[in-house]
């Protein structure tokens, strides 16, 4: 048994710094899962009580190819904060490490939803709208390079995330079959459709409620759910400009500067 709290407190530093860290494995072995996400949530209290709020959650390695490539093989979550929000599609590469952009489905809820028994319709009922997004994720881990403890104690590599202006009715179409496309400098660099979300997007916030039901916690109302990257992430340098094409739904034109 650990004492998590110095855990909390070394990653918490090196999220506010934008520090690189080794794995926390290597200096803590024996660390589980979940003493992991009590460590997410212990870094977290950490933010709060700087004057940050909890505003959701965010799903992470929902897609077989972000699995593979990131050599974790199952679905994690983590926290949104009020914080990690741009208000515009610019990042600004100070305050980030090596960032990475992914393209997502955000789901915006009316609703509080929890519990370990929720359904695909029970999500439809307590959303109020859904919105194409993208989420910068910036691992705190050397070589963006990490097992699923360290990757979950870090907050699930988030960063920041943006969500944009037009929200769509749950039901303005299929979620699984929106396609998305991935410009950096106008070139093509990733595309792929909502489906590569566990099969629908939907499956990805009834997943975040299982989850959530362990430690007690539920979706809020007003709360946003990144459900996780559509594509491998897209990496980001100063400069870049990156624009996320959703088929009939919108481009987010995100700019990155120094
Ligand atoms: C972990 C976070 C993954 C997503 O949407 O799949 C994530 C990582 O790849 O660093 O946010
Ligand atoms: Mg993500």
């Amino acid at each position: 048994m650990h004492d998590l709290a110095p855990i909390a407190d070394f990653v918490f530093q090196h999220q506010r710094e934008a520090r690189e860290m080794g794995r926390l494995t290597n200096q803590w072995p024996g660390l589980t899962v979940e003493d992991a996400y009590r460590i997410q949530a212990l870094v977290v209290d950490r933010m709060i009580a700087g004057g940050d709020r909890l505003v959701g959650w965010k799903m992470g390695l929902t897609s077989a190819a972000k699995q593979r490539s990131m050599g974790v093989a199952e679905p994690i979550y983590g926290r949104l904060t009020e914080g990690m929000e741009l208000a515009e599609p610019v990042l600004p590469l100070a305050g980030t490490i090596h960032p990475r952009v992914e393209p997502e489905v955000a789901f915006v809820f009316k609703r509080a939803l929890g519990g370990s028994a929720v359904r695909p319709r029970d999500v439809w009922l307590a959303t109020e709208c859904v919105l194409p997004a993208f989420e910068i994720i910036d691992s705190r881990y050397e070589n963006f390079s990490f097992t699923l403890v360290d990757v979950v104690a870090d907050n699930a590599s988030g960063c920041r995330f943006y969500v944009g202006e037009q929200g769509f009715s749950p039901y303005a179409c299929s979620w699984a079959d929106v396609g998305v496309v991935v410009k950096k400098n106008g070139e093509v660099v990733q595309a792929g459709a909502g489906a590569a979300v566990l099969g629908h997007p939907v499956r990805s916030v009834v997943i975040l409620t299982q989850m959530l039901a362990r430690i007690g916690a539920e979706i809020e109302p007003g709360m946003v759910v990144l459900t996780g990257g559509i594509t491998e992430a897209v990496h980001l340098a100063a400069g870049d400009r990156v624009d996320i094409v959703f088929d009939q739904l919108g481009t987010i034109p995100l700019r990155v500067t120094p």
